[in-house]
């Protein structure tokens, strides 16, 4: 029986605002998933998306629509990426999926049952955009340790879940499994940050959301998110319905491959929650690393100030999926974050795909056209530099399989493209030109052309998992669409094979000029001047990676009347300690003087502030921010590529004078 292999991709929000980051993981799953196949293996490769929970609850009321009329379009999107990248998975699931949720429900009912779950009363931060819960000491600066973003104070009735309990089995485990956490970096933070702290019990359920699961023995809550989410690894396996032959066939799972934001959630809660139903853990969790633009996390948000080309659509219209699938599997260094740029981007298919692998086939196929009419001419006898090719091409698909054994794509492709680079560098010692001028050299320049058309193939075969097309259409210059591992051995391309020149793999572009044309590309796209085919676009979600506000609901004028809005004058400013984004000003209002802080570090100095007649929200409840007190809120215009603006009266005004 083939050996199983199990991998999943967590499962998207559907927040829309689709970048390239968002394709990192998937895209590398889809290599291993394919390279595994390639292999015999009897793959299952799941995706999905999570559905339930506040945000998109929140989108939908904000747009009177119901959730699944927010959420439709945004998974049909999404599952249109997947097929322009050539993603090809066995089942993408949905939380919301009938089968999904009534096995959520069979697992929350068992873990009651087994008293692995209780009741009691929550009281605690919620992150709305992360969907975290966070205790007091774990904020930072009082906001959401992950994403920086604020968080409420909740107190309501849940049921917990006892993951204080499986502390001291996770940690015997992480000891005994060293290869069950990876890259090794992450292991640390785990053990170290959470487990060894002592893990607190977890609040399964809520009674403020009602987008979610209905919990079996209380219909007043709802799963969390989170819960909901991880079981998704096993429900679409059929756990906790009447058929799991899928389940017993292909848990545990070989591979959860994630973001390094969400390891916790799938090193700590979901292999609890397994223990917890007495189930096999998965075999590994890879935590990869972010795609970055401006040292930042790639996102929408961020976007909006870079000239960078990140929308994948785009992408894979202008430079076909393969660029991008190529791009994301062999820039990034594995495990560690990657600067995406334009630049770099083009870079890589000019170098890689275009001058190394391009040309070897292109060189190769016009060669056997011009001597030998198109057909592979015979191996011939072994000399000078081919030994050295030869057995480059021999030993390839050992160090490929380690590479990818190691969940390292880009070491996997590197070592693909040295045996092309070596391919490119026999072209230079072998001078097949030359050979051709001399018929006594016939012979000789047979051998040559033979051992690099082999080459081609062989190459072919080892990046059918990474670059399915260029592969495939390498390998239908040849007839041999079907090669797979089993036929790397050197020579088993026969004589009269024909292979025809073919349109180039990947055209070499003007990096100039193209550099150019993706910053007007770009700017064109930005909210405000956005083109009718985008403004069509469905509706998506401003959280957490707002892109433009969404519509919000009418008001009356008594709505209204509840801001006090005043002028002020700022009397003194400075920078918030620790903070980047934060001014503190002293704001004199009238006759008294209020302390605000404000996130415009970014376009004002404390020194132009200071004398700014400025507009002051000053009924708003104080907070601090940064440890700072805040009491009212100045008020800014933000333009399309993110950057404030103050609002200030266009006369000369006393500072106390009201704005309505
Ligand atoms: O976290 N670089 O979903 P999600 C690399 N629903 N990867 C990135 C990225 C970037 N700039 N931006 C996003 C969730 N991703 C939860 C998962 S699983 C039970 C629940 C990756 O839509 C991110 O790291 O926020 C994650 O792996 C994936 O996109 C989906 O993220």
């Amino acid at each position: 029986m083939a050996k199983k292999y199990y991998i999943t991709t967590p499962i998207y929000y559907p927040s829309g605002n689709w970048h390239i980051g968002h394709c990192y993981t998937t895209v590398i799953c889809d290599a291993l998933a394919r390279f595994h196949r390639m292999k015999g293996e009897d793959v299952f490769f799941l995706t999905g998306t999570d559905e339930h929970g506040q945000k998109v609850e929140r989108e939908a009321q904000k747009r009177n629509i119901t959730p699944m009329q927010f959420i439709d379009p945004l998974v049909s999107e999404l599952k249109d990426m997947w097929r322009l990248l050539d993603v090809e998975y066995s089942r993408f699931i949905r939380t919301t999926d009938a089968d999904h949720i009534k096995s959520v429900q069979a697992i929350y009912q068992k873990l009651y049952e087994s008293g692995d779950i209780y009741k009691s009363e929550y009281t605690g931060y919620y992150c709305t955009p992360c969907e975290s819960f966070w205790t007091e000491s774990q904020l930072k600066d009082g906001k959401c340790p992950d994403c920086g973003r604020e968080v409420t104070l909740q107190k309501e009735e849940s049921y917990f879940f006892r993951l204080s309990k499986y502390a001291p089995a996770l940690l015997e485990h992480y000891e005994k499994h060293p290869e069950f956490l990876q890259p090794k970096s992450r292991v640390n933070e785990m053990v170290n940050n959470f487990l060894k702290a002592g893990l607190n019990d977890l609040s399964v359920s809520r009674t403020t959301v009602k987008w979610g699961v209905p919990l079996p023995f209380d219909e007043r809550h709802t799963a969390y998110v989170w819960i909901d989410a991880l079981c998704n690894y096993i429900t679409a396996l059929g756990y906790g319905s009447e058929d799991d032959t899928l389940f017993r066939r292909y848990w545990s799972a070989d591979l959860h491959m994630v973001g390094k934001e969400i390891v916790r959630f799938h090193a700590i809660i979901w292999p609890a929650i397994l223990m917890a139903l007495g189930l096999p853990l998965p075999e590994r969790i890879y935590g990869h690393g972010w795609l970055l633009i401006g040292g930042d996390k790639l996102s929408k948000s961020k976007q909006n100030a870079r000239p960078e080309l990140t929308d994948p659509y785009e992408l894979v219209k202008r430079y076909g999926s393969d660029a991008v699938r190529y791009y994301l599997l062999r820039e990034i260094p594995f495990g560690s974050d990657g600067e995406y740029t334009n630049e770099k981007f083009i870079g890589r298919i000019n170098a890689d795909l275009a001058n190394d692998l391009g040309n070897l086939v292109s060189r190769t196929q016009a060669m056997i056209g011009q001597n030998f009419g198109g057909t592979v001419p015979p191996r011939g006898r072994e000399e000078g530099p081919d030994g050295e090719l030869i057995a480059l091409c021999g030993a390839a698909f050992g160090k490929v399989e380690a590479d990818m054994d190691a969940l390292n794509a880009p070491d996997a492709l590197a070592d693909i493209f040295a045996v092309v680079a070596r391919a490119n560098k026999y072209i230079d010692e072998t001078t097949p030109w030359l050979l051709a001028r001399d018929p006594e050299k016939r012979e000789r320049l047979a051998a040559v052309l033979y051992n690099l058309a082999e080459t081609c193939r062989i190459c072919a075969v080892l990046l059918k998992p990474f670059l399915p097309r260029a592969a495939g259409a390498v390998l239908a210059g040849m007839g041999r669409e079907a090669d797979g591992f089993d036929s790397l051995a050197f020579g088993g391309l026969k004589a009269g094979t024909p292979f025809v020149k073919t349109p180039p793999l990947f055209p070499r572009i003007d990096l100039k000029k193209e550099l150019a044309e993706l910053e007007k590309l770009v700017a064109a796209k930005k909210p405000a001047t956005m083109s009718a085919p985008e403004a069509e676009k469905p509706a998506t979600m401003s959280a957490p990676e707002a892109e433009k506000p969404a519509a919000k609901p009418e008001i009356s004028f008594d709505d209204f009347t509840k801001l006090e809005l005043k002028v002020g004058e700022v009397v003194a400013c400075e920078r918030v300690k620790k903070s980047e984004k934060l001014l503190h000003e002293t704001v004199k209002i009238g006759s008294e003087t209020r302390s605000v802080v404000s996130g415009i570090a970014k376009f004002y100095t404390p020194e132009e502030m200071v004398g700014k007649k400025v507009v002051v929200v000053t009924n708003l409840k104080p907070v601090k921010l940064c440890g700072v007190l805040s009491e009212g809120m100045i008020l800014c215009a933000e333009d399309g590529e993110g950057r404030l603006s103050l609002v200030s009266p266009e006369r000369a005004v006393d500072s106390g004078a009201t704005v309505r």
